[in-house]
């Protein structure tokens, strides 16, 4: 898979892409995410890539030209099956469409700033817009690198046995069972029998009923059908 992130400030990914499982899926070659600075697609000497709004208002709006000769320029390449553009007033992000996503080739995801971009960006270049819940980020990179770890970590082979993504809360529409390691017991407080009694089958239906109890104190919602 490939993921390129088209933002107006690059560095804040940067460093988020250079850690943990995102770098172990980049050097393994699960995952090749690029990230591109909008002001080197400017079309003036100035660099700049926003503007004020057309018919007034509060808030610069980023423009449509470096954006398009970006995005034109990476079609130039290869085919994207998705261009995101990340905003609050986009669907939802759940895990079901993390999932769907996981299974594309090539994605783009563009960020938003200020008062968002030109709806002209929408309508000629978005496939798919998505937010990651309901309250307002100061830009669209933060909700990128939500929704680009999500993904990557479902991409078969970046999550070894001890950290499958098969046992995740939500993967089944359950929230994950408690989790218990050494000490057997701190100040009192024991780690539940069952799990110290090598009975794999009575463990695994624990945990279920332990998913089940979780999910319906704190989620009824996602038990519904
Ligand atoms: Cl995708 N962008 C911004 N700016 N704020 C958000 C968001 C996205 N999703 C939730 N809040």
């Amino acid at each position: 898979m490939r993921i390129d992130i088209i933002t107006c400030v690059p560095n804040l990914l940067d460093s988020f892409f250079a850690h943990s499982i995102l770098k172990r899926a980049q050097q393994g070659g699960f995952v090749e995410v690029m990230v591109h600075d909008i002001r080197d697609y400017s079309v003036n000497k100035h660099r700049t890539i926003d503007d004020y709004a057309f018919g007034g208002g509060a808030g610069m709006v980023l423009q449509i030209e470096p954006i398009a000769k970006c995005i034109r320029s990476l079609q130039q390449e290869r085919d994207y099956d998705e261009i995101i553009y990340l905003t609050p007033d986009g669907e939802l992000m759940q895990q079901h469409m993390v999932n769907q996503l996981s299974l594309k080739g090539n994605i783009i995801m563009l960020c938003g700033h200020y008062k968002g971009v030109d709806q002209r960006v929408r309508d000629m270049f978005v496939t798919k817009e998505v937010s990651i819940g309901d309250y307002v980020l100061s830009g669209g990179e933060l909700a990128a690198a939500v929704l680009s770890d999500a993904i990557i970590r479902l991409l078969p082979g970046v999550l070894n046995d001890e950290t499958s993504a098969l046992t995740d809360s939500f993967q089944d529409n359950l929230l994950a069972p408690p989790v218990y390691t050494r000490p057997a017991e701190f100040e009192g407080h024991k780690v539940p029998d069952i799990l110290m009694s090598g009975h794999e089958a009575k463990i695994e239906e624990w945990r279920y009923e332990q998913s089940i109890q979780r999910t319906r104190e704190r989620r009824p919602d996602l038990l519904k059908p």
